[in-house]
């Protein structure tokens, strides 16, 4: 027998990025060969059969290259196709030891590494950024006690409540199976069959018709876990937890108008923002935040906690923060990275369990079995992106794509050749334990009574809205029913989902798509009634911690926020300069936009040295945060017989965003239809100089949007 040789796996955690490390490649000089190291000596020309000739089979170089290239795709997410990822790094705040004995939040001088996907449900893996829809936000911890994935989105609850619905509700959603149409949107006579047939989806609906379904950038966004969790101490002692990720740039969206511009405009404007913010060194950070609460009080709420339709409104369980995510790095590679990280939410630490959210339970079996097509075979998680930095040690063996060479031959637990190894780790030293969770039942399909209630906490997001966040909210249910052939659906929804939500909001919509608004069915589906709160129950009528108009939530700041400058030959070129300064200053940038590129003037001037950094037809309005025009002898004039810059000046009032104008540059405010606005508090601005103007520029740019405007009369 040969002699048993120790186990391969490594012995000792690594860091993620050196890790990675190894299986990097650099360009290094190196000569072309194939895949197997031959040289090659011409990459120009296949093999013929003389110079005119017909291509030989005998030409393996050009056989393996077409090969691998056809190969080069592999099937994409079924949901989530299109996304963008980053490194990064967690910290705990302290140790949460007392609740959990998750390693990786125990120790705040710990930084564990991270990986993040951020992701649109409904497109394919080439559409666009900025559709209306739900995001990803999948973040993957390479702990010491291995991968703990949490695999989440940017809005806290889900349209369905079972996972045996999950088919049906993607099928709904995604381009009709007739002609593929429409791509990435939800605004089309399927999806709202479904909707107006299932209530259970309508808190989610009105999440979806809400601005949080068009962020502004991945990197103000909130995440959610959305289902209840649980949390387990040393002494096995459980309490549930919702996860939540608060960005701290504070969350905020776009307007949808401007949405659909920059799907076609720029669409990777998300990608883009997340990928240069992380290349300009202004690291996107998320504080980890977690509800937490026992058995005595989730039987005091007013529905069920294992109902993902449903949200702990933070006025009930405050959201306690316990940690800071950074990112910090861009991947290397897309496809290797972004493309082929696996996220399980059945990748768990000791410490971490479900719940028996029927949900969650789907989702236990459905992101191992998706990996297994995707990537190609049971060993997606020897891909580099996918390895824990941990050792991991098993009986598993062989498969497509196997990258380890286990030596010895003891593949099976007991055993005694290889002294035993590798062993079960018992609870006490660190190995995993499911919950205990008493259950008693009988086994059948059902639905608890428990889940019923479909309308109060979409009534709950309705109250909590601004009047301005509402007046969206009825413009997006308006331009999806709009978009819907069928009359009979657009009925169904308005009487089944809209009606039993709120009256306003109900006949508003009517309105805008030609149907008279009905009658809700209010008993049907809702527990308490209306703002009711009966049976000692706890719930709460508003909840303001849903608004992005919060402070708390949509936090001013005018950190990485992006200006355009629109110039032209003659603008003030010092005046330039000192806007840069200034939005710099405040962690904001400037950028130079003039009508073709380079220097700003001919000769002489100060504004010599300064040039167009872009031109203004290839950065739209749509992808900054505001805009300034600048003063200058003849710039004005220019600026003021180019219809890109008007339109852009317009277009960027019509979007609420602020503007500011120095000088003789006034005129074009008025040109472009903003005039009315100066000096009203509704963020846009003139002054005689940069100074004079830019404090209230910065504060308005912090502030996000000009909400008080009124934008109904501006030509979109
Ligand atoms: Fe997913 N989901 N999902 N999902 N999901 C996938 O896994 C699934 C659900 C979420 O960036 C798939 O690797 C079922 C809720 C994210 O790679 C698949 C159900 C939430 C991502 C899958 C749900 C999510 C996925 C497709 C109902 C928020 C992208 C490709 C029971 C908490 C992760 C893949 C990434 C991806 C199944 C519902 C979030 C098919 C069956 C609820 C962020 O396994």
């Amino acid at each position: 027998m040969p002699k048993q040789s120790p186990q391969p796996a490594a012995s000792r955690p690594v860091d993620k990025s050196e890790q990675l490390e190894a299986y990097r490649a650099a360009p290094d000089g190196s000569d072309l060969s194939t895949n197997q190291g031959l040289p090659v000596a011409d990459n120009q020309n296949s093999l013929r059969a003389g110079t005119r000739g017909p291509t030989l089979l005998e030409d393996f170089i050009m056989r393996e290259k077409i090969t691998h290239f056809d190969h080069e795709r592999i099937p994409e997410r079924v949901v989530h196709a299109r996304g963008a990822a980053a490194h990064g790094h967690f910290q705990a705040y302290e140790s949460m030891a007392p609740y959990t004995r998750a390693h990786f939040l125990s120790d705040p001088a710990l930084k564990t590494p991270v990986f993040v996907r951020f992701s649109t449900v409904g497109g394919s893996r080439g559409s666009a950024d900025t559709p209306r829809d739900v995001r990803g936000f999948a973040v993957k911890f390479y702990t010491q006690e291995g991968n703990y994935d949490i695999v989440g989105n940017n809005m806290p609850v889900f349209f369905i409540q079972d996972a045996i619905k999950f088919p049906d509700f993607v099928h709904a959603v995604k381009p009709e199976p007739h002609n593929e149409i429409p791509q990435a949107s939800s605004a089309h006579d399927t999806f709202w069959d479904f909707v107006s047939l299932t209530p259970e989806s309508a808190h989610m609906v009105m999440w979806l018709m809400s601005d949080r379904a068009i962020p502004k950038s991945y990197r103000t966004m909130e995440g959610f876990g959305i289902h209840t969790f649980r949390f387990i101490n040393a002494r096995g002692e459980g309490r549930y937890v919702k996860f939540h990720w608060k960005p701290l740039l504070g969350a905020h969206s776009l307007v949808w108008d401007e949405a659909q511009k920059l799907a076609g405009k720029d669409p990777d404007f998300n990608r883009r923002d997340l990928y240069e913010a992380i290349e300009a060194g202004d690291f996107p950070e998320w504080e980890l935040g977690v509800q937490m609460f026992g058995d005595e009080e989730a039987d005091a709420f007013d529905f069920d906690i294992l109902d993902s339709t449903k949200l702990i409104p933070e006025e009930l369980v405050p959201v306690k923060r316990i940690g800071k995510m950074t990112l910090d790095r861009n991947p290397d590679n897309y496809f290797a990275e972004t493309e082929q990280v696996a996220f399980c939410v059945t990748h768990l630490v000791p410490g971490i369990d479900f719940t028996n959210d029927p949900l969650l339970q789907g989702r236990a079996f459905s992101y191992l079995d998706t990996q297994i097509s995707r990537l190609g075979g049971p060993n997606f998680h020897e891909i580099p992106i996918n390895k824990p930095v941990c050792p991991f040690s098993n009986g598993q063996r062989d498969g497509m794509h196997r990258m380890r060479i286990d030596t010895g031959n003891t593949a099976y637990d007991p055993n005694s050749l290889d002294g035993g190894a590798p062993r079960e780790k018992p609870v006490e030293r660190g190995g995993f334990a499911s919950r205990d969770e008493r259950v008693d039942g009988i086994i059948r399909r059902v639905r608890s009574d428990s889940f019923g209630d479909h309308f109060s906490q979409a009534t709950l997001f309705w109250n909590s809205m601004s009047p301005v966040e509402q007046a969206h909210i009825v413009s997006a249910f308006s331009f999806e029913l709009a978009k819907v052939e069928r009359e009979e659906i657009r009925t169904r929804v308005l009487a089944e989902l809209l009606a039993n939500i709120d009256g306003t909001l109900a006949s508003g919509v009517a309105a805008n798509v030609g149907l008279s608004a009905p009658q809700g069915t209010h008993a049907n589906g809702r527990r308490n009634g209306h703002g009711s709160n009966d049976a000692g129950k706890k719930s709460v009528d508003r909840s303001p911690a849903l608004s992005l108009l919060n402070p708390e939530i949509g936090k001013p700041g005018t950190r990485t926020r992006k200006v355009a400058i629109l110039a032209a030959e003659g603008s003030d070129g010092a005046g330039i300069r000192a806007i840069k300064s200034a939005l710099e200053g405040a962690g904001a940038k400037g950028v130079v936009l003039a009508a073709r590129l380079g220097p700003l003037a001919k000769n002489g001037s100060a504004a010599q040295a300064l040039r167009a950094e872009h031109t203004i037809v290839t950065m739209p309005s749509v992808a900054f945060d505001a805009v300034i025009v600048p003063d200058g002898p003849g710039a004005v004039e220019t600026l003021a017989k180019d219809g890109d810059a008007v339109h852009f000046i317009a277009e960027a009032f019509k979007h609420a965003k602020p503007i500011a104008a120095i000088g003789a540059a006034a005129a074009l405010l008025a040109q472009a239809g903003a005039g009315d606005s100066v000096g009203k508090d509704r963020g846009v601005i003139a002054g005689d100089s940069v100074a004079a103007m830019m404090p209230a520029f910065l504060d308005a740019l912090g502030k996000h949007r000009a909400w008080q405007r009124t934008v109904d009369q501006v030509p979109a």
